[in-house]
């Protein structure tokens, strides 16, 4: 409803032949490798430059100021966009909420800890709208503590301050979200091409949402208020719920109290039809709306002229007080269909109820019918929803718990481990969703290390064993939610020592030589230090095979997670379905290699070159998962040489596929015909991909080699690190 159709949003004449305009690559091969997405948030577009210490900046804030000047902005209402009831709690949790709730578990992305809400397309999807309204009534408080606070955290904040101004105590706050400076070009959000205009993310087959999408529409957080499509049925919306909120990892009894407890406060604007009266959305509006967007020309615009979703009207009847309303209204009146000024369907409470009423927005002594969403009927018309609402009615300090909890988690979900957590408000309390590793208190002398090594590589073990299964053990690492790496060790475990992509009964084994080891040594190491040691061990032993003798930085002080630390089911959602590093892709995966490679590459946070020099080194320590030769251009496996960017560039070879939806390939000596090599595409891409192709030159040129086994040493290093927060 926000978008206006009748302004061309293509540019014209002259205006299309300016610097960086023009017909691109995109448009020419809309297949190319996605590399981008490997070089976002390059030092170039951050202002602060790469000296800045957020968590310095951070710690050194006024903490207990800042946050009394963000609970004093709750109630100065500004005659731009005044508070409704004189408060602004309700858009400001909102805001929050908006900007924690686009995290999903499925691959990390989304969330609260990057700042995103402040560009497109987030801020202007049509769910987002008026939240440009609750950032600029924020700039003031951002203006006066400048970079000690970053956008990300201020308005997690500002959510927690909405909610302790209005009488509700929070779980605790932690810091420590670094804002982006450009749109994050990784986050998949879904194909379609217009707002909420259809349902073609759902696969009809199972009736799940497609990949890892937390929205049933593009531009929404979850679901459509108005029920699935438009269609105002409680029960269907009541589904829709249940799969986008256990897409952000939140069970039955998480979902109600947060939407419960978060209607409990503001209200839904919809005073008049948005078609007539709504202009276009950020990022579509001209240029004097200086970065605003859905611009409202009925009546005031403001107060209970404000037209956001198009639902009209306040849930409970003290909209800016913590109280045990909204279960009270939602069980006890009976609710009819109904339609809002703008024509959104909604429900009202029926005659027969003699409802309260709630205050209008602008006029303390003006009365409002109450409201609810066909979304917030689920809570009452599905019977397990039901059965949860019935128990918080009848106990508030329960549903109080609830809420509390679950708003810390979904606004903290995606921040990491709890050493990332800044601030005096952070909880002492470790919870299961946090991931927690417990802290090792040994020191290991460089003696020590050496004989570790030295036990390591007697035991047996080959250097392919060794450097795969340090892979698998820190790869897990995303970088998205920061969740995942070597550290907790968790390897051994449930569900990770039985995931197909560890080669289980393979794993298996090498951990029982591994805790060999670890028995036999006279002093402590956890698991999680000896497998990433074991690794690094591999690592020189190869590269003393190609003539090397380096060694490769280990960083002691992993902790070993136990299984009662590990929910099963979150960590399920760290599984890789492909890992190009160890050429694994899950046969149910439906598409290309080359792409999941680079969707790995970034939640690993790696560049171009990291992820090229990577592969070839992994390729010729031979640690693919299954031990096949794909990709293993070398005649000597376990030698750190630059053999596979040799091979690859060298045209004595020519390639072909040898199945027929071109997956395998084969690499024959053109002169005698005779197959040379097997590899996949994600061998293959490094080949055919000019800009890959261009890193591969580079280190399989004959002055390549040193130059490859330094980047391939502090890649590795990199990798093994990567949840290492304790370190930087
Ligand atoms: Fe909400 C508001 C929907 C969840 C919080 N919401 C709202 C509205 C709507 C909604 C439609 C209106 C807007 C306007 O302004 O118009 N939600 C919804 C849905 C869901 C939800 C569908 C899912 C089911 N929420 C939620 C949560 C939370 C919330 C979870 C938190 C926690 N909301 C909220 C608030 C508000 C809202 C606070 C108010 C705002 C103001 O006041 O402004």
């Amino acid at each position: 409803h926000s978008g206006d159709a009748s302004k061309c949003p293509f540019l014209s004449g002259d205006q299309k032949k300016t610097a960086g305009r023009g017909t691109n690559n995109r448009d020419w091969w809309p297949n190319e490798l996605k590399l981008n997405i490997l070089r976002q948030h390059a030092p170039k577009s951050n202002p602060m430059g790469e000296e800045f210490d957020y968590a310095k900046a951070f710690n050194s804030v006024d903490y207990v100021a800042l946050k009394q000047d963000v609970i004093d902005l709750m109630t100065d209402s500004q005659d731009w966009w005044p508070a409704d009831y004189g408060h602004y709690g309700g858009l400001m949790i909102r805001m929050a909420w908006h900007s924690a709730g686009t995290y999903r578990v499925g691959d990390g992305r989304g969330g609260a800890a990057s700042g995103n809400q402040r560009f497109a397309p987030l801020n202007s999807w049509p769910d987002n709208g008026n939240l440009d309204k609750a950032r600029l009534l924020l700039w003031p408080v951002k203006k006066k503590y400048g970079n000690k606070i970053s956008w990300a955290d201020l308005m997690i904040l500002a959510g927690n301050c909405a909610l302790e101004s209005m009488g509700f105590k929070t779980f605790g706050f932690a810091g420590g979200r670094e804002d982006v400076w450009e749109p994050e070009q990784d986050i998949y959000w879904g194909s379609e091409t217009g707002w909420l205009d259809n349902d073609e993310r759902y696969d009809t087959s199972d009736g799940d949402l497609e990949g890892h999408l937390g929205a049933v529409h593009m531009g929404l957080i979850y679901v459509n208020p108005e029920g699935p499509n438009g269609e105002p049925d409680p029960l269907k919306s009541a589904h829709d719920i249940r799969i986008t909120f256990g897409r952000m990892a939140m069970n039955d009894e998480e979902t109600v109290a947060l939407v419960a407890g978060g209607h409990t406060f503001g209200k839904a604007h919809g005073a008049a039809d948005p078609d007539k009266y709504v202009g276009p959305e950020p990022a579509g509006a001209p240029i004097e709306e200086m970065s605003t967007g859905w611009k409202n020309t009925f009546g005031t615009g403001v107060l209970d002229d404000t037209i956001t979703s198009g639902l009209e009207g306040a849930w409970t009847p003290s909209p800016t007080r913590w109280d045990d309303e909204y279960f009270d209204v939602l069980l006890n009146y009976d609710w009819e269909l109904t339609k809002s000024p703008a024509g959104a369907h909604q429900w009202t409470p029926t005659a027969a109820s003699n409802a309260r009423m709630a205050p209008k927005a602008g006029d303390p002594n003006g009365k409002q019918a109450l409201m609810m969403s066909t979304a917030d009927m689920a809570l009452k018309m599905d019977p397990g929803f039901l059965e949860i609402s019935k128990r918080f009615h009848n106990d508030q300090k329960a549903f109080e718990d609830a809420f509390a909890r679950a708003w810390y988690k979904l606004t903290h979900r995606d921040m990491g481990p709890i050493n990332r957590y800044l601030g005096p408000e952070v909880p002492k309390k470790e919870l299961l969703w946090q991931d927690p590793i417990p802290e090792v208190n040994y020191n290991l002398s460089d003696a020590d290390i050496a004989s570790l090594k030295k036990m390591i590589l007697a035991s047996g073990l080959s250097i392919s064993q060794l450097v795969r299964t340090a892979w698998a053990s820190a790869s897990t690492f995303r970088g998205s939610d920061m969740r995942g790496g070597a550290n907790g060790g968790r390897i051994r475990l449930a569900p990770q020592k039985d995931w197909e992509v560890n080669n289980p009964s393979e794993l298996n084994n090498v951990l029982n030589v591994l805790e060999g080891v670890q028995n036999e040594f006279s002093g402590t190491i956890s698991m999680a230090d000896l497998i990433v040691l074991a690794g690094t061990a591999g690592v020189e032993e190869a590269a003393k095979n190609a003539g090397h003798h380096i060694n490769v930085p280990f960083a002691q002080g992993r902790g070993d997670a136990s299984q009662e630390q590990t929910d099963l089911e979150s960590f399920g959602y760290l599984e890789p379905l492909a890992d190009g590093f160890r050429n694994y892709k899950n046969s149910k995966l439906k598409v290309v290699a080359e792409d999941v490679l680079v969707d790995r590459a970034n939640l690993l946070t790696l560049s171009v070159p990291e992820m090229t020099v990577l592969v070839g080194g992994l390729r010729v320590l031979g640690a693919n998962y299954d031990g096949s030769d794909y990709g293993v251009f070398t005649d000597n496996v376990g030698h750190l040489t630059n053999d596979f960017f040799s091979n690859i560039l060298d045209f004595t070879y020519t390639w072909s596929a040898t199945s027929n939806n071109d997956t395998v390939f084969e690499g024959r000596d053109r002169r005698t015909g005779e197959v040379k090599f097997k590899g996949t595409r994600a061998d293959l891409i490094f080949g055919s991909n000019t800009e890959l192709r261009a890193v591969c030159e580079v280190y399989g040129a004959n002055d390549g080699q040193d130059k490859f086994v330094k980047d391939f040493v502090d890649a590795w290093t990199k990798v093994m690190n990567l949840d290492r927060f304790d370190l930087k």
